[in-house]
């Protein structure tokens, strides 16, 4: 039975008509909205934030309000303007030049974002980290990328293997009482006595902007390239997806160590002049409630695995909180359960609103549009500019409702230049000529709205049907017990494949075979018989990433005993 589908909402949004800004799309336009459109000088920090304090009636507009346990920031796009400058002259006065990679390995915090965007500004190409990252992880993407700089912090410079980078050069650390010897710079006072006065360096559209790794099922982390002209892209989907206008306040719950967190947690917001609110410390529902209803929040960009995660916690928490200002929430990273969907706007009265996209698109491809009908369950159509379709497996365009490897006809402004290091691995993505191949596998509606269905590989056969784990898990988390659930196929010697569900249970359920039971009869009553789990396991929590998507290959590998892979960004606290 699908899902009733959610109606266009109501009132005044950026993209008016969706259709029409298909046909008539030209990336070359939206380079009209950028001052290097007339004097031909490129950089993302001055697009983001120069440009902003430049104006007399932006100047003084909060551009990021931070806040953790211990701290309660804010700073205008004129206080950006400065710090970014300020970080921007510590790095040129340590030798850091257009080109060069710099990382930044540390918490969120402002000073994050002031060493992000100072890097920028000298030309560097950066290269953030997830600070949860240990020393093999740190070593292997500095290592490969030749990074000449890291900043980081007095707790995590013991994970920096500096004796073994002989390519790094200087290391900046965020702290008090910093000793600076051998390769040691002490960050926070050199950012004290540095200058307010930057000259920026002007790069060209495709050079370097920055360095996203991003672990594939095997071997080493990819280094996905950036360039200086995805702006406009982040730009056009800030403005369009996002719906962002100059009022409002923006809060993208990534953390800059996963794409989202750079694309959609420096880039679109500031690029639209928006005011931005970053919470560092760990997830609770109080928390993030809390963070909602202290900024007056208007427009919040999450996740699924967080958005569950706020379902598990029971409805009763919300209604603490005033979120009367919220008017447009989205998602991405996984799929978006349908459940979670009808759940959101039973309690935030609000739809939710799912966006796919890659570290390797850069930017949002795939999403839901306000003024569009959103069918829970669905990524929703291509965003104006970017054509995708469904291929087989020898490349031609299926027909719709026919499950396939979902492709887009290259190009567009954000789409990843390189893998750093690896052309095998970049070639590896266009095996069909003028097609970019995401390795997810999905169909298109008659409508046109595109259907995730899991990873290529992810795919189960079980007596000689495809089944995509996304529609068992969704089924999974709609009954009332099941918080979370994850889907592999196990080899059979009858089936093939059997489908086989690792669940993590709501606050207040026990495991028993009776609810076990019970659990598989709600699949096989509401999807399908075929898709019943004929095995199922019972788990705390369930292997997940640092962005917060379920690890099937490690429920696989631990199912079957195989190699896990590269487990660097697995969230393990
Ligand atoms: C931005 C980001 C990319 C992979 C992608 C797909 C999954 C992302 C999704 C989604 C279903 C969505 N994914 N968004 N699956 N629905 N809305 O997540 O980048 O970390 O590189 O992951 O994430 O499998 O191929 P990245």
């Amino acid at each position: 039975m699908e899902m009733q589908t959610l109606s266009p909402k109501g009132g005044d949004h950026n993209l008016k008509d969706y259709e029409k800004a298909t046909q008539q799309f030209d990336w070359a336009e939206v380079e009209k909205n950028f001052s290097f459109y007339e004097t031909g000088k490129v950089n993302m920090a001055y697009e983001a934030i120069d440009r902003h304090a430049e104006n007399a009636d932006k100047k003084d507009q909060v551009a990021l309000y931070y806040s953790d346990d211990h701290r309660d920031e804010s700073y205008t796009f004129a206080d950006m303007k400065k710090m970014t400058d300020k970080a921007a002259n510590v790095f040129k006065e340590a030798g850091i030049e257009k080109g060069d990679r710099v990382f930044i390995f540390m918490p969120r915090s402002p000073e994050l974002y002031f060493a992000a965007l100072g890097a920028i500004k000298v030309g560097a190409i950066i290269g953030p980290l997830f600070e949860a990252f240990m020393e093999g992880a740190v070593k292997d993407r500095l290592q490969n990328s030749e990074a000449k700089a890291i900043v980081t912090t007095n707790d995590l410079v013991g994970r920096v293997p500096v004796s073994e980078l002989p390519a790094l050069e200087q290391v900046f650390i965020q702290g008090d009482d910093v000793k600076e010897e051998g390769k040691t710079l002490d960050f926070k006072t050199h950012l004290e006595r540095a200058s307010e006065n930057h000259d920026i360096t002007w790069v060209d559209r495709e050079d370097g902007l920055i360095l996203h790794y991003t672990s594939g099922s095997t071997g080493m982390p990819k280094g996905v390239l950036h360039v200086h002209v995805a702006m406009l892209q982040h730009y056009q989907t800030g403005k369009w997806v996002l719906d962002l206008k100059e009022d409002d306040v923006y809060w993208c719950t990534a953390d800059p160590g996963w794409v989202t967190g750079t694309s959609y947690g420096i880039f679109a917001p500031w690029l639209n002049g928006v005011t931005n609110v970053v919470r560092g410390g760990r997830f609770s529902p109080e928390a993030w409630y809390g963070t909602l209803e202290k900024y007056n929040v208007t427009v919040w960009y999450s996740a699924p695995t967080a958005l569950r995660m706020l379902a598990s916690a029971g409805d009763d928490v919300v209604k603490n909180y005033d979120l009367s200002n919220l008017r447009h929430i989205l998602s991405v990273g996984e799929p978006l359960n349908p459940e979670v969907v009808r759940w959101g706007h039973e309690v935030y009265g609000l739809r939710i609103h799912d966006s796919w996209w890659m570290t390797e698109t850069g930017a949002i491809m795939i999403t839901n549009f306000p003024t569009l009908t959103v069918k829970p369950g669905s990524m929703g159509k291509p965003i104006p500019g970017v054509e995708a379709a469904i291929l087989d497996d020898q490349g031609n365009e299926l027909p719709p409702n026919r499950m396939g490897n979902l492709a887009m006809k290259t190009s567009w402004p954000s789409m990843m230049r390189s893998i750093w290091n690896n052309e095998e691995k970049y070639n590896g993505y266009f095996e069909f000529p003028g097609w970019y191949v995401s390795g997810d596998s999905a169909y298109k509606d008659e409508d046109g709205y595109y259907w995730f269905q899991g990873r290529v590989d992810d795919v189960i056969v079980t007596s000689g049907e495809r089944v995509g784990p996304f529609e068992v898990e969704s089924k999974l988390v709609e009954h009332p017990a099941v918080g979370e659930a994850g889907v592999i196929g196990k080899p059979d010697p009858v089936r093939g494949e059997i489908i086989k569900a690792f669940v993590a249970l709501k606050e207040g359920y026990e495991e028993s075979d009776e609810l076990k039971e019970d659990i598989r009869v709600f699949v096989k009553n509401g999807l399908a018989a075929h898709t019943a789990p004929r095995e199922m396991d019972i788990r705390d929590q369930l292997p997940k990433t640092r962005s917060g998507k379920i690890m099937r290959r490690v429920l696989k590998a631990w199912e079957l005993d195989l190699p896990t892979g590269d487990l660097s960004t697995m969230d393990d606290d």
